[in-house]
């Protein structure tokens, strides 16, 4: 049985995620203002820098939000941002409770805001909905608490393991569904990464066309500047919104790629290749919340050994390349014992079409 809180509390997320993919480096919020069983102020946040969930609600409200019940998918600030405190606000509009879906994160409010409430004798009731509530904004979670940013491997893989042939052949492995689907997850995260190789193989666009969307930025980790200037990413239209990852200093190389509009950003260096945790330190110090990690094997194998993925989306598409070669999720060397296996903990199983979707995390050690 879902309780009316619940119901509520789902409009709100649902309002929430509507800004999933636009709030960066902010959280994605809804709010929901409800007085005697009616939906009275909806609101949700749309941009970093501009008013939160909790205000647009307030002011669609005006008046009603006396003793009227608050359901938001994020514990209401209680700190002087960019924004006012929206725990103040809720108390001078006078209501008369508040349900959370979940304490921020942040550690500027973290339970502050919760207490501010209670302190003007709202009652305030926590963990409603928790677990979605938590799901939309992994992102944010991980990038205001560490500083760094979420990164999330994605790959299409065959039932034997593979994501390309030998010759580097991988279009296409999985359905159309599933692709379409990839399209919207580019759509949600802030940018799209991925090594030298594959952009020399595949020559990738990494942008959003199957689905309505914006384009996220795309990071190319090219320790040595191989990507060529009629890469598709240096193009016209793309390569301001293309950073380079290198740890190179060829100065003329680098003034080129910056005259084309692309950023380049030198990194430190782990054995001549880019070093990973370096990057992310960088890219996280730049406000990017979420990175869509599409390859190729070795920068994927690099990631997952330093401890760097947070989460795997994985499609299984219903074929075999049927043999020992061809090219595997990792590249680098496995662990050579079982015991020393990297373990996952499934999310979530979904079917696109006969393509299976494996959403899992590492799991906790
Ligand atoms: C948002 N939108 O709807 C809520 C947020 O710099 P400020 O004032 O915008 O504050 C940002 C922080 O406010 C953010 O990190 C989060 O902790 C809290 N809540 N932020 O951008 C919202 N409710
Ligand atoms: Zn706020």
């Amino acid at each position: 049985m879902t309780s009316v809180h619940e119901n509520m509390m789902r409009r709100a997320l649902s309002l929430a995620r509507k800004g999933i993919g636009k709030t960066s480096p902010n959280p994605a919020v809804g709010c929901v203002i409800v007085r005697e069983g009616t939906v009275v102020g909806e609101g949700w946040h749309r941009k970093a820098g501009t008013p939160h969930a909790e205000v647009h609600a307030l002011r669609e409200a005006g008046p009603l939000a006396r003793g009227a019940d608050v359901y938001v998918t994020l514990e209401p600030c209680s700190h002087f941002g960019r924004t006012p405190p929206c725990a103040d606000a809720l108390v001078a509009a006078g209501v008369a409770r508040v349900f959370v879906g979940m304490v921020d994160p942040n550690p500027k409010v973290c339970g502050t805001g919760v207490a501010r409430l209670e302190a003007a004798g709202i009652r305030v009731i926590t963990g409603v909905l928790n677990g979605g509530c938590r799901l939309i904004n992994e992102p944010f979670a991980k990038h205001v608490s560490t500083g760094l940013p979420f990164l999330t491997l994605k790959s299409a893989l065959t039932l034997d393991g593979k994501t390309a042939t030998l010759s580097g052949d991988s279009r296409w492995i999985t359905n159309d569904k599933s692709r379409r689907y990839v399209h919207r997850l580019r759509a949600m995260v802030d940018a799209v990464m991925v090594g030298a190789g594959t952009l020399l193989a595949d020559d990738p666009e990494l942008t959003v066309r199957h689905v309505k969307g914006k384009n996220p930025l795309r990071i190319i980790v090219d320790s040595s500047l191989r990507i060529p200037h009629q890469a598709r990413v240096l193009g016209d239209d793309l390569a301001r919104g293309t950073i380079i990852a290198t740890t190179s200093d060829d100065r003329d190389r680098i003034a080129s790629l910056e005259t084309r509009g692309a950023q380049v950003i030198r990194c430190a260096s782990d054995k001549g290749r880019v070093d990973l945790r370096d990057l992310m330190e960088r890219l996280g110090a730049r406000g990017i919340q979420s990175i869509l990690l599409e390859g190729g094997s070795e920068l994927a194998g690099a990631a997952l050994r330093q401890g760097l993925i947070d989460k795997f989306i994985l499609f299984y598409a219903p074929l075999f390349l049927g043999g020992a070669d061809g090219i595997g999720l990792f590249g680098g060397a496995s662990v050579e014992r079982m015991e020393r296996a990297f373990r996952l903990e499934t999310a979530r199983v979904r079917r696109f079409g006969g393509d299976i979707m494996i959403e899992a995390y590492p799991e906790e050690a």
